[in-house]
């Protein structure tokens, strides 16, 4: 097995390189992967920079180049739920484009023929994340994340998104980690603590927490790679 650990800033892969050992830097299409071990499990860790695109290239070159069979993503992300606060845990059952419009066309919004609006992530993957969460006393919220190409920072969007989507969290990558692994039948996982919540403070707040909780996000998909081997 080889796990592929995957975030969008350098923030959020930074906390898990720092614990690798066995490192091996490499160059590939304008990014940089860093091979290692945790605990003599191997590992793949990349950030692949903010959005969609970007986190589809990513994403494939982990599993296509480095040969990967799971992939956890690692990163923070914007609540919509108000359960959800500061340094709070969700783990994605599903994941949605909230960007993908051609209801132009009749279909609905989030959908283009041959995809789906919310792709599932996988079962046992969430279910290794709730024992972990158990045994070191977390709550860990599970729900449908949103991602799209765009930063929210606006009450109206977020609760559109909200009701369109049955989404509790948003963000800008995980949907193209979706739609990557379930095309490529890579078991995928997607975890992300809450920054923000995607309102009129949401880049005031992003800036204060983002390292706090890429870090919180970083530990618990770490004691994930203990639990999976
Ligand atoms: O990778 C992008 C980062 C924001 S853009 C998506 N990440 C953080 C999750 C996220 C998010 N996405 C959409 C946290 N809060 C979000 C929100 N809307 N409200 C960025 C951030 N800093 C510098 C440059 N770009």
């Amino acid at each position: 097995m080889k796990i592929a650990i995957m975030g969008a800033m350098p923030e959020e892969v930074e906390p898990i390189v720092a614990k690798l050992n066995n490192l091996k830097k490499t160059d590939y299409a304008a990014n940089t992967y860093y091979e290692g071990t945790y605990n003599d499990q191997e590992v793949v860790v990349a950030y692949s920079k903010i959005g969609k695109v970007f986190a589809t290239l990513t994403a494939t070159i982990l599993i296509e180049k480095f040969g990967c069979d799971t992939l956890l993503f690692s990163g923070v992300a914007g609540a919509i739920s108000d359960e959800l606060k500061i340094g709070d845990l969700i783990i994605a059952d599903g994941l949605c484009q909230h960007d993908l419009d051609i209801t132009a066309f009749g279909h609905p919004f989030g959908y283009v023929p041959e995809g789906e609006v919310c792709i599932p992530s996988d079962v046992e993957l969430r279910n290794v994340a709730k024992e972990v969460a158990a045994s070191k006393g977390l709550v860990l919220k599970e729900g449908i994340i949103a991602t799209g190409d765009q930063f929210v920072a606006n009450a109206e969007r977020k609760d559109w998104i909200g009701s369109e989507f049955k989404a509790d969290a948003l963000e800008m990558e995980g949907a193209s980690v979706a739609v990557v692994c379930s095309s490529l039948g890579v078991p995928f996982f997607i975890l992300r603590a809450i920054s923000d919540s995607a309102d009129m403070d949401a880049s005031f707040n992003f800036d204060e927490f983002l390292e706090s909780s890429a870090k919180i996000s970083a530990d618990f998909i770490l004691s994930m790679v203990d639990a999976i081997k």
